[in-house]
């Protein structure tokens, strides 16, 4: 047996980062965020999130901030009442700022639309008054199966203000994977659209909505809003969205509802087995997504222009497109389509075009855009942007350092964001104007937030240690369980370290030496070389550091000698020219990874593929990889948001290339 300083531990340590960016004065001066936030937090707790949540609006005051008796079943802000749409349209009108332009949306063919607060509040509120006339009450599921569409947002908040849950399914995903959904959560009502724009062309989409239906006894009627004049097949289930909703009274009362009222459904994916339905709840959810909204990106109401490029269909999209921004009166962008229809530029020119001053977006985009190249976000004017974020996946060091170099001016504040469906809201980041930011690291729990890095016995690692991320202290807008099944919302999150008490993240994490935490990607996908536990992320890092690399993928393959062998999957950055691909350049690049973090790590195998396979939060499945690079048939795809990609994968090995 080889002997390594890694043995014995989790997960390897491999790569070191020393550079840091320490926030200018003047963003400092003008911080939401201040230094002592987080000795508030540490002095007590329970206090400091009964003051965030005095950012809301509660009709009834609660009377204990948490009740962690059942845990892990918690409670937050116990008696209190409230109404989360309430909070995130309504009071913005009556404080006097109905005609703040709430929504700049922009769809993918070149349509636009403007929608003040006021306007919101009317379009909210006929919607609810048509869901009440479907019959749609407190505690009623509703599936949204829609594109990034205004009404999609309406319908959100329409449950909202209704006290029904919503369950919002993405857009890409197939009647298959709709129709499990809505059959788990027995949804009675599903609204849609007849068509999506998709990469320049409308495609279908009620036609799935058509197939799920069929198979889901549960639904009682279909709203469809007419977005791509595509026909649709039609039964006494389905009402027209304008036809319905155009008919209503624009006022409606919102009635409170308990803080632990439920406010939505949103599944997950496991990697086996059925998916979880994430249950959230609205006075905790809401404090927390409004408290790190304002703080994480220094939210200026007043002045700011924000931008998610996220789907409704993943969390970021429900905490930060909806009820984070639009609960601290957000002026935001909401774009519709993909950032390469008609162009590349297209979301530099959104910029350019509306001033955003906010953008957040997925490594994964941002390493799409190192491979369409530097030059073309350099042909707009980008000086509006102030603060930049990234959220779903490690961001590889060369990508954030691309993402500030060619985005942020050399100057915008990163805040790599760590959270979860599960953790609703943002859970690890640095805060913009108090932490030097530090490329590659989501570096340290929020104030009012317990998170650690922990050993195979929840015993915490020493700085530069590598092992398991934990959440030592319950959070309000944490997952209140897994739809219709207790016992797996224990079994999954809180029996890996139930002796300590801990929620188990299932995301390998490691500190450095100053302390900060480093994401290392799904513990699932840790490779074991040689009894060395490596994770994906610092090899894959390894890779996009090279200057030909712009993504980079890979996964263990089993292998006779050393138990598992690494196999990378790498796409070229453009202009990287076709010797990039050659033998001596893949020779180059396992070379440069032994350089980078020690011969252990090189990879057995590179491919160069023209793409990856990804989920709608542009998450690579490794899961799928793996069956490549073991000569498997490749299993379920059905969470992938292009299924073609698979197709594309194989044929480019078979051919050589
Ligand atoms: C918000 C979201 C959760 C998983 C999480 C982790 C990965 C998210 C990350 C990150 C490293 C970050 N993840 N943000 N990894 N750095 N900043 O993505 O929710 O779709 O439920 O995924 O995503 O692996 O456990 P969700």
């Amino acid at each position: 047996m080889t002997q390594s300083p890694g043995q014995g531990q989790a997960l390897d340590n491999l790569l070191t980062e020393s550079r840091t960016f320490p926030p200018s004065d003047e963003f400092a001066a003008q911080a939401n965020a201040k230094p002592e936030l987080y000795e508030e937090a540490k002095a007590d707790r329970e206090a400091f999130w009964a003051k965030q949540a005095e950012r809301l609006h509660w009709d009834t005051k609660w009377t204990q901030v948490l009740d962690w008796s059942d845990a892990p079943f918690a409670k937050w802000f116990v008696g209190g009442k409230l109404n989360v749409a309430y909070n995130c349209v309504d009071r913005h009108v009556e404080s006097g700022h109905g005609e703040q332009v709430a929504i700049h949306w922009e769809g993918e063919p070149g349509d636009s639309r403007a929608i003040t607060y006021a306007e919101l509040q009317r379009e909210v509120s006929k919607a609810a008054n048509a869901l009440a006339s479907l019959g749609i009450g407190a505690e009623d599921r509703v599936a949204i199966y829609m594109p990034m569409i205004p009404e999609a947002i309406f319908a959100m908040l329409a449950c909202a203000r209704l006290g029904a849950m919503h369950s919002v399914v993405f857009g890409g995903f197939s009647a298959e994977a709709l129709r499990t959904r809505i059959e788990d959560s027995e949804c009675k009502l599903v609204i849609t659209t007849d068509g999506q724009y998709r990469r320049g062309n409308p495609a279908p989409l009620k036609p799935a909505v058509d197939e799920a239906v069929a198979g889901a006894p549960s639904v009682e009627k279909v709203l469809v809003v007419k977005r791509t004049n595509t026909e649709v097949a039609w039964t006494d289930k389905e009402v027209w969205w304008h036809e319905l909703v155009d008919s209503q009274s624009d006022q409606h009362t919102p009635e409170a509802f308990d803080s632990e009222h439920p406010l939505f459904i949103l599944y997950t994916s496991g990697t086996t087995g059925k998916p979880k339905g994430i249950l959230h709840t609205s006075g905790g959810y809401l404090t927390q997504a409004s408290y790190t909204h304002y703080n994480v990106f220094d939210l200026k109401p007043d002045t700011d222009v924000y931008w998610c490029t996220a789907d409704i269909g993943w969390v970021t999209g429900h905490s930060y497109i909806v009820y984070g921004p639009l609960s601290n009166r957000v002026t935001q962008v909401v774009y519709e389509g993909t950032p390469n229809t008609p162009h590349e530029g297209r979301h530099w020119e959104i910029v350019q075009k509306y001033g955003v001053s906010i953008y957040y977006t997925a490594p994964t985009l941002i390493r799409t855009f190192m491979k369409w190249g530097a030059d073309i976000p350099a042909k707009y004017d980008l000086s509006s942007l102030r603060v930049l974020g990234s959220v779903g996946e490690p961001i590889n060091p060369e990508a954030w350092i691309w993402y500030r170099e060619n985005v942020g001016g050399g100057k915008a504040p990163i805040v790599d964001t760590w959270w979860q469906t599960e953790t609703g809201a943002i859970m690890i980041s640095p805060l913009p104007g108090v932490v030097s930011t530090k490329p590659g690291s989501a570096q340290r729990p929020l104030p009012g937030i317990g998170a650690k890095v922990v050993n195979d016995e929840g015993v915490e690692v020493p700085h530069g240690g590598g092992g398991y991320l934990v959440l030592d202290e319950p959070w309000p807008s944490m997952l209140r369980g897994i739809w219709g099944d207790e016992e797996r919302y224990k079994e999954t999150y809180w029996s890996r370290f139930a002796e300590q008490g801990f929620y188990f993240a299932g995301d390998g994490a490691k500190y450095d030496d100053d302390g900060d935490i480093w994401l290392l990607g799904r513990v699932d996908d840790v490779m074991n070389v040689s009894g060395h536990r490596i994770s994906t992320t610092e090899v894959e890092s390894a890779l996009v550091s090279h200057p030909t690399v712009a993504e980079a993928a890979v996964v263990g393959a089993s292998d006779a000698t050393t138990g598992q062998g690494i196999v990378a999957f790498v796409i070229l950055r453009g202009g990287a020219g076709d010797e990039a691909g050659g033998a001596e350049a893949i020779k180059a690049l396992r070379d440069h990874v032994a350089k980078e973090i020690g011969p252990i790590a090189k990879p057995r195998q590179i491919m160069v593929v023209p793409e990856l396979p990804k989920t709608r939060s542009g998450k690579i499945m490794r899961r799928l990889l793996r069956d490549v690079a073991e000569n498997r048939a490749v299993g379920d795809v059905t969470t992938l948001a292009d299924s073609s990609v698979m197709d594309l994968i194989s044929a480019g090995l078979q051919s050589g290339k």
